[in-house]
């Protein structure tokens, strides 16, 4: 058995320092990271003050009972009135909030004003159909700007939202409607997807079905698509009919900081999902102040872009609440990345003339298999500061999106955090540190995170071991919805007095954090704790691959051996020794220890929904076995591409 708890094998010596002239107009300096560990819960009192509070708090941390903590608890704010009505009374009603773009190329922009109004009457509408504060609403829609306002009304009456991502299955969404009790659902005829209209509404139907979504007793449905749906009368109402008779203002009540703003379901890899609940002041205090420091926004100037769908996390903390709370310009489009070409991303990023653009990995990595010519047609000079977020990013993807998207000019900002911790923890912040390619590497100021080893003690740099966050944090999850236990076994167990989720990291020679993927995915090959991220990182920096995937699978002489699924960038062939071209290259980036004994050249890698691969799967295939669960699956024909393949995948030694 090994003795380390996660090997480091990768070392990267690219620098990129921050540009000077975002350097000298940062929101955020060094100095920011004294002052924070000085007096972390003053830094944190301090950044609270960017929200406005009905009644401001005099309490910062009660951690009374850990590790269930109340943040700012005896302030009231209403979390609605933050992202909008206060920037229409800064007089910034005439600036855009939202530049919505359609699939099919219909676009319209949204004022803060407008906004405003569309919120208030929204919120009306919830009252209308009996929403008090504190009932649970479920929302399950296509991206359009409907749904950020649907959000927003919630937010104001005070009852939690759980979005539930439209794609998302009748029996996903039953479960979720069950599980918080959802009274009201909030859907769309449909919305545009790879060209073609795709039904919302008869996946609610279905789900109300179950008895345990009896209590539902409205549907509120928005026409986005025009096409036929069938209607329950007495059930079900459309947005625009409720909408359009209620008053244009609305008085936002005031709720406490700890008042429940949302639930939010996550897989998890078993058993069934769970809640994450987030509350309010702590969460908006954090999603506000980590949007201002890691994109750098100027709301006046800048143009933000997050591609998240808005069912994800980072669709609630980067469409919704940080751009919001910080009165942002921001795009927001409703379809596929390759709806109608290749270029619709950049096509948007040059109409809009966007600044931020935060999006992730697996996108960034698609684009590369699609070529590098495809970016190259379009202007993206607007754009200066590049973020990445939901899987660690290899060094050589981050190289190409700085290069390809940024020019070679923009920072890239790696965040790491998760639907639990609410906001961005880990990530470098533009003007001010030095960029290291693949690298989160520094917890932002505030943020106590650290690499510890089996028995919870910190790591020396240079060594790998367990992602822990080691104090409180105002975004972080309150408990799982209606399971206390659930949250203390789930997070608070593992080490004593920290938060562990499930990520390995390492520390580098300089003590910058690296994230090595989950460790239910580490690989033990001849007493080595391997990281997945590492050898897939290194098979990425070879010219000819874009994507990697590995697993280890059980092997009779060395515990597990390594074997890799790789996506061919564009142009490149699969030409007669390319296997043992990859393998030797893997030996000499991180040595022969983490040499694949099998590589197999893919079309596609099976994700999650959110775009995350999904190695267990790969794991049944490499191990021959019959396929787990695929219900998360975004297409579940990629397995049987991928096994239709394996034969001719072994490479032996
Ligand atoms: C925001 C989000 C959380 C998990 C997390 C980790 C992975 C996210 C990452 C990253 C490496 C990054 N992850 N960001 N890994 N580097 N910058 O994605 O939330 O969907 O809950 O996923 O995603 O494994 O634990 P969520």
């Amino acid at each position: 058995m090994s003795n380390e708890s996660l090997a480091n094998l990768m070392t990267e010596t690219r620098r990129f320092a921050p540009p000077a002239e975002v350097a000298a107009d940062a929101n955020i300096t060094a100095a920011a990271y004294e002052a924070a560990a000085t007096d972390r819960l003053g830094f944190w009192a301090e950044q609270a003050r960017r929200l406005s509070w009905a009644t401001p708090p005099t309490e910062t941390l009660d951690w009374s009972n850990p590790p269930f903590a109340k943040w700012f608890a005896d302030g009231r704010l209403n979390v609605s009135y933050n992202c909008v009505d206060r920037h229409v009374e800064a007089g910034h009603g005439d600036r855009v909030a939202i530049h919505f773009e359609g699939e099919p190329g219909d676009s319209r922009s949204l004022t803060y004003a407008e906004l405003q109004r569309d919120v208030s009457r929204a919120a009306h509408a919830l009252t209308e159909l009996g929403v008090k504060a504190g009932d649970r609403v479920a929302i399950y829609m296509p991206m359009i700007p409907e749904t950020v306002i649907a959000m927003l009304a919630c937010a104001r009456v005070g009852a939690p939202h759980s979005v539930v991502f439209g794609a998302f299955s009748a029996d996903a969404l039953a479960t979720r409607i069950e599980d918080a009790d959802a009274r009201v659902v909030i859907t769309a005829d449909g919305g545009y997807r790879r060209g073609a209209p795709s039904a919302l509404k008869p996946a609610v139907d279905e789900a109300l079905t179950r008895p345990g979504a009896a209590n539902v007793r409205s549907v509120l449905v928005v026409r986005r698509t025009g096409q036929d749906i069938p209607w329950t009368e007495g059930r079900d109402v459309w947005w625009h009919e409720l909408t359009e008779r209620q008053p244009s203002e609305h008085t936002p009540e005031a709720f406490e900081a700890e008042h429940p703003l949302f639930i939010l379901y996550t897989s998890g890899t078993t058993g069934k999902p769970k809640g994450i609940l987030h509350t309010s002041g702590g969460y908006l205090t954090q999603v506000s102040f980590t949007h201002h420091a890691v994109f750098d926004l100027k709301p006046e100037t800048d143009v933000f872009w997050c591609t998240a769908d808005v069912g994800w996390v980072t669709g609630h903390s980067y469409i919704v609440y940080g751009p919001l709370s910080n009165g942002a310009t921001e795009v927001l489009y409703e379809g596929t990345p390759n709806t109608p070409h290749n270029g619709r991303w950049w096509e948007i990023v040059q109409k809009y003339g966007v600044t931020l653009l935060y999006t992730a990995p697996t996108a960034i990595r698609t684009c590369m298999k699609w070529g590098d010519d495809i970016p190259a047609k379009f202007n993206l000079t607007s754009l200066r500061v590049l973020g990445s977020v939901g899987e660690p990013i290899n060094p050589e993807a981050w190289i190409w999106y700085r290069k390809h998207i940024g020019g070679d000019r923009t920072p890239v900002v790696d965040t790491w955090w998760q639907t639990e911790t609410g906001g961005v923890m880990i990530s470098p912040l533009p003007g001010v540190t030095e960029a290291k390619p693949g690298a989160a590497q520094v917890p932002l100021p505030g943020i106590s995170a650290t690499v510890v080893d089996d028995n919870g003690t910190e790591v020396p740099n240079g060594s790998g071991g367990y992602l822990t966050v080691t104090e409180p944090w105002p975004s972080m999850l309150r408990t799982i919805w209606g399971d206390d236990q659930r949250f203390l076994d789930t997070y608070w167990s593992r080490f004593e007095g920290k938060y562990f989720a499930g990520d390995g990291a390492k520390k580098d020679a300089d003590g910058d954090i690296w994230l090595l993927g989950r460790v239910d995915d580490v690989m033990l090959v001849s007493g080595h704790n391997i990281s997945t991220t590492e050898v897939e990182s290194a098979l990425v920096s070879h010219p000819k691959i874009a994507e990697a995937a590995v697993v280890g699978a059980t092997d009779p002489q060395t515990t597990q051996s390594i074997c890799a699924f790789v996506i061919l960038r564009g142009g490149a062939a699969e030409e007669e020794g390319l296997i043992d071209e990859l393998r030797a290259h893997v030996a000499k980036e991180l040595g022969p220890i983490a040499k694949p004994k099998r590589i197999l050249p893919v079309d596609e890698l099976p994700k999650t929904r959110s775009g995350k691969i999904m190695r267990r799967l790969l794991r049944d295939v490499a191990e021959n076995r019959q396929l787990g669960d695929v219900t998360t699956l975004t297409d579940s024909a990629v397995m049987d591409l991928i096994q239709a393949k394996l034969p001719t995948a072994a490479s032996e030694d």
